[in-house]
């Protein structure tokens, strides 16, 4: 089993207290890019990058695609023997629903029929966008790919996985011209993106560049383009990714993405030790946002519980989704240290972790919930409150400090 790790725990000061400014987003090739420099250059300082030379031999970059013709295309009839005819989650990329495109649901058979023929390309194919597929969940068995090394360190699929819940691992298929409109990535999670085939264009923007474009009702446009960027005078990066490539998007990178060639990516959206806080700033944030939607009911019984109920309708989880998964990825990090003998920790596709990045994931564990505890976030609930206190007791009791 491939390990995962980093050079030292803890890591140094400079590093973390780095300040830079966003001037270009780099590319780098999967070779010679090292776990250790990737994670401390990019995650840890939220940069975005481009990954070149990464799939080469996934079974979907080989037989999903025919590449005997010129030039080569999608191999309908493989996908066709080797997948089920279920339905697929589509998005219809001449229709608007709110900020995003309107899906509909079709079978997989009926989206590929537009595919195996020519003669309506135009016509039928370009707007229908086959998106947010759980086709790994759906096929456990199935590996067409394997999570690159780079980016295995994944808190938020190891628990749902192991959980048996849905995951946020996907497989988008897109004809030219199908798009994906503005927008950040759920829960202020990163995500990667590996085209398989076909090129896409991504425009990215450094966060907070997005505020720039707020109209009067503060509301986010639906769409851009690199005049309307410019007009607003925004930082922001135009990326053309090519098959074999990997994006990855860092926390809270407003980004468009539009298909220049027909094109086929896999990708995760994901958090781990390096953005966890992140993802709870940005839930405590949103929290704050339903307490004052609904200020006018704050002397109803249990208002602290109808906003959570809430909050799980509009951010996608809630505190306690988010304590479990904390919890479930510390106490399986502590039974590897504390058990004579223990199992290493495994992570998704047969990785397993070093013993510095247990302890790294350790170390951010603690600084949350400390963060929690001490600010008295988890006041208005006890139940969670304790959770977090036993929690972090366990951590000290195998020398963590506080
Ligand atoms: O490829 C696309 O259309 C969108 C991908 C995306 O938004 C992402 O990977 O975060
Ligand atoms: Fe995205």
């Amino acid at each position: 089993m491939e390990e995962i790790e980093i050079s030292s725990y803890p890591l140094d000061q400079l590093l973390l207290s780095a300040n830079h400014r966003h001037e270009k987003i780099d590319r780098v090739t999967a070779g010679s890019i090292s776990y250790d420099q990737f994670f401390r250059n990019f995650m840890q300082r939220n940069r975005a990058v481009v990954v070149e030379g990464i799939v080469q031999d996934w079974e979907c970059f080989q037989r999903w695609i025919d590449r005997s013709v010129v030039p080569p295309k999608l191999n309908v009839p493989y996908l066709k023997e080797t997948l089920p005819n279920g339905p697929v989650p589509v998005a219809d990329c001449e229709r608007q629903h709110y900020n995003s495109h309107e899906k509909l649901e079709q079978s997989l058979f009926e989206f590929l029929q537009s595919w195996e023929t020519d003669d309506d390309r135009e016509s039928t194919r370009k707007r229908f966008y086959l998106k947010d597929w759980h086709l790994r969940s759906l096929l456990p068995e199935y590996r067409f790919y394997r999570t690159p090394a780079l980016f295995t360190s994944d808190w938020l699929n190891e628990y749902l996985v192991e959980q048996g819940a849905d995951d946020y691992r996907f497989v988008y298929i897109g004809p030219k011209g199908t798009w994906t409109a503005f927008h950040a990535d759920v829960f202020g999670s990163y995500s990667w993106s590996v085209n398989i085939f076909g090129r896409k264009r991504w425009y990215l923007l450094p966060p907070g560049e997005e505020r720039k474009l707020l109209n009067s009702l503060r509301q986010l446009p639906f769409s851009v383009t690199e005049q309307s960027l410019r007009d607003a005078g925004v930082t922001f990066f135009t990326i053309e990714q090519k098959a074999g490539e990997a994006i990855f998007v860092p926390s809270g990178w407003y980004h468009q993405v539009m298909n220049v060639e027909d094109a086929i990516s896999v990708n995760h959206n994901w958090f781990n030790g390096c953005n966890v806080g992140t993802v709870w700033d940005n839930l405590r944030s949103s929290l704050a946002d339903v307490r004052r939607e609904i200020d006018d009911c704050h002397d109803m019984d249990n208002f602290d519980d109808h906003c959570q109920v809430m909050l799980k309708a509009s951010f996608g989880m809630d505190y306690a989704d988010f304590l479990a998964i904390v919890l479930y990825v510390c106490d399986k990090r502590l039974k590897s240290i504390q058990e004579e003998g223990a199992e290493k920790v495994k992570q998704i596709d047969d990785y397993v972790l070093g013993k510095h990045h247990v302890m790294f994931d350790l170390g951010a564990i603690r600084d949350l919930l400390g963060e929690m505890v001490e600010k008295k976030y988890l006041d208005c609930y006890p139940a969670l409150n304790c959770l977090a206190v036993n929690c972090l007791k366990k951590l000290v009791s195998v020398g963590l400090t506080l």
